[in-house]
């Protein structure tokens, strides 16, 4: 955990794989290759059917944003492509920095064209004009693998004035973070683009009704994108066939810590946290597992009990967790696990951004809550009514989702082992 750049991934599923089909097999740095494996035929189908029909397509497939909020993306669409307003944007949100959290980074480097076809198809479906990449700063390969999708998409009239002589106007801009987690919020990344200093805004409004420049705005997250191309060429019944009625379709899971192949491996969402260990080699040196951070610093410890449950929402719902941006850390038997909640506690009070009380001043006395503890060497109990009630402010007062889950963590490990710990 930490504020680093995420590890290069060691181990890419070979698996029948969908997203990364094409990872380490077509060249990422050419057009003519992408084009050669099926790339565009997707855009070409969505100019041939229209926008409404693409929205539909969207809709009925059930996709919903693998950034972490699970939000319904044939939604999101159509609630922008329903604004009088016309000017409209699309957003790439490639800002990922949840700790734990790297598939979006093997995309951009591994498939970038198929998030320039992604966006591109989901700027003819609102209506847009122009359409962001906001990548990661640190992600310096995958922005110069996407700045390069981009020129020569641009060449061979895939953006521009009129693309592929459909009369649809539509161009992409590149641009780069610089080192801020607060702000792959989306709209503190508006911000960022407006060249303010990235805050969150307050919503309502939602993006959809007033985003980036105080337009209509959809902003999707990059895995969420590379889903699209599929959508559209396949169709909504064939996408619905990996997964279930829950979860359709595939997801890249981000596995990491100690397991024997730590990386990035798609599965459908019905696959067990016990199968995807498996997938990842098990846990390394045979050890046993004594927790799973599930969904990164903003996730849910999940205990060893619970490997048998499903990755599907409902499933995980049901066990107090949420998937969040596909982060799975496993944690061995003989890992100090104060010393995680203190590295999570230091990471939350660094990355807030200050704007709202609850979490400015709620994430510095959280840090050095966790740092008592890990000093006394357990959990001080006289601590934990101080804790629930920090923790229920934030969740409730804060004014985006970094406070909002600042706390969630720290709180499912104090819930599952906490009074244990001596
Ligand atoms: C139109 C409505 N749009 C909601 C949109 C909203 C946003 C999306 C989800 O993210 C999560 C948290 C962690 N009309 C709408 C609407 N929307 N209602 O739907 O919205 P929301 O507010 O539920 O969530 P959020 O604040 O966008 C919070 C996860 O993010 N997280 C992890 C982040 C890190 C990464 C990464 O590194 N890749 O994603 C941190 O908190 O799980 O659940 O677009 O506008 N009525
Ligand atoms: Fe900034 Fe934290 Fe408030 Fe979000 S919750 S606006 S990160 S201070």
């Amino acid at each position: 955990l930490g504020d680093t750049p995420a590890p290069p991934p060691d181990v890419v599923s070979d698996a029948a794989s969908l997203l990364l089909r094409r990872v380490g097999r077509v060249d990422p740095d050419d057009l003519a290759a992408y084009e050669a494996d099926g790339g565009y035929a997707a855009l070409r189908r969505a100019l041939d059917v229209g926008a409404e029909a693409v929205i539909a397509e969207v809709k009925a497939s059930g996709l919903f944003g693998r950034g972490g909020a699970a939000f319904p993306t044939g939604v999101k669409w159509e609630s922008a492509a329903r604004q009088s307003e016309r000017t409209r944007y699309v957003v790439c949100n490639a800002d990922e920095s949840e700790p734990g959290t790297f598939k979006d980074r093997v995309l951009m480097e591994g498939d970038p064209f198929a998030i320039v076809e992604g966006l591109t198809i989901a700027g003819y479906a609102i209506g847009a004009q122009k359409g962001f990449i906001y990548v990661r700063g640190e992600y310096r390969e995958a922005f110069e693998r996407l700045q390069n999708a981009v020129a020569q998409a641009r060449a061979a009239g895939y953006l521009g004035e009129n693309v592929l002589g459909s009369g649809f106007a539509f161009d992409i801009e590149v641009r780069r973070g610089a080192g801020a987690y607060i702000c792959g919020e989306e709209t503190a990344l508006f911000e960022s683009i407006e060249g303010k200093r990235g805050m969150p805004r307050q919503k309502p409004p939602f993006p959809t009704e007033k985003g980036l420049f105080g337009k209509p705005t959809v902003i999707n997250n990059v895995e969420t994108l590379a889903n699209v191309p599929h959508i559209v060429q396949h169709g909504a019944a064939w996408f619905r066939q990996i997964g279930n009625e829950d979860a359709p379709g595939p997801k890249l899971f981000c596995v990491s810590g100690n397991v024997a192949r730590p990386g990035v491996y798609e599965a459908p969402m019905t696959t067990t946290l016990r199968e995807l260990l498996t997938m990842a080699g098990g846990v390394a040196d045979g050890r046993n597992v004594q927790a799973i951070l599930l969904g990164g610093a903003a996730g849910t410890f999940i205990s060893p009990d619970a490997l048998d449950t499903p990755l599907t929402p409902s499933a995980l719902r049901a066990i107090g967790a949420t998937l969040g941006s596909g982060a799975v850390i496993v944690f061995d038997d003989r890992v100090p696990m104060l010393d995680v909640l203190a590295r999570i506690g230091r990471f939350f009070a660094h990355e807030s951004c200050g704007k709202c009380y609850p979490c400015q001043l709620g994430t510095q006395r959280q840090w050095e809550m966790v740092q008592r503890w890990q000093a006394a060497g357990r959990v001080l109990m006289e601590d934990l009514p101080r804790f629930n009630d920090l923790a229920a402010t934030m969740r409730d007062a804060s004014i985006c989702g970094l406070g909002q889950t600042a706390a969630s963590a720290i709180a499912s490990w104090v819930q599952l082992r906490g009074y244990e710990i001596v």
